[in-house]
């Protein structure tokens, strides 16, 4: 029996980057891996688009409607609240909860609008689980155009997407494992797949914390 078969609580994993860092596919990558090995996963995304809340969010970011930056930002929290019970109960059950997107970029995508700072971004998230590991994609804004236009999305320009580069710098903690999005996307791969089992050991018989 491998590390990652053992019994236990489940991992909360998220995956946090700008746009175009290739952030959604290492963590399908990831889901799709683990999924192969029986693994009991789930794959979150957020904003999740799907809820009421959700639904706003997406208007909100086609730019069919507007929204007071604070207001939406409470949104985008909200959406995430909403989603704490289903996280929690999969955490208890020893399911591995991979999460694109999360809080971080919460607080990246307000803070990076002006007249916001990093500390009132965080309030609205305090106390939702804290992810026992963050891959952040870490890639320049230069390299991102590179791939390809930005898309048609509300934030999807450069020099706003420095600005949120520039305040995930200043979130980075222990707890985040950054990767050079611009490596071989199987080489990233390896690396997030021998990470999650080093954590796996670590956070077995560790309770979850809080943000
Ligand atoms: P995605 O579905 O990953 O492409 O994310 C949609 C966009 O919304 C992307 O530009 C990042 C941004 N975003 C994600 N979460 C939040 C959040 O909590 N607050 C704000 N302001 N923007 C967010
Ligand atoms: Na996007
Ligand atoms: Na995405």
């Amino acid at each position: 029996m491998n590390a990652l078969t053992r019994r236990g609580r489940g991992l909360l994993v998220a995956f946090e980057g700008c746009d175009r860092s290739g952030k959604s596919t290492q963590c399908q990558m990831l889901v799709d891996y683990l999924k192969s090995t029986g693994r009991d996963v789930a794959h979150l995304c957020f904003p999740d688009r799907t809820t009421s809340i959700g639904k706003s969010i997406n208007s909100y970011l086609q730019g069919t409607t507007e929204l007071e930056d604070h207001a939406i930002h409470l949104l985008f929290s909200a959406n995430r609240w909403e989603a704490v019970p289903k996280i929690k109960e999969l955490i208890e059950k020893g399911t591995l909860v991979i999460m694109d997107r999360y809080a971080f970029s919460g607080v990246a995508f307000t803070a990076a609008k002006k007249g916001f700072d990093v500390k009132w971004c965080k309030n609205p998230d305090r106390g939702l689980p804290s992810p026992d590991v963050v891959f952040y994609l870490d890639i320049s804004i230069k390299d991102a155009e590179m791939r390809g236009q930005f898309g048609e999305e509300r934030y999807e320009k450069a020099e706003f997407q420095q600005r949120v580069a520039d305040i995930y710098k200043q979130l980075r903690s222990d707890d985040w494992k950054v990767l050079d999005a611009m490596r071989d996307k199987n080489d990233i791969h390896m690396e997030i797949r021998s990470t999650l089992l080093e954590m796996e050991e670590l956070c077995r018989d560790a309770p979850l914390k809080n943000l």
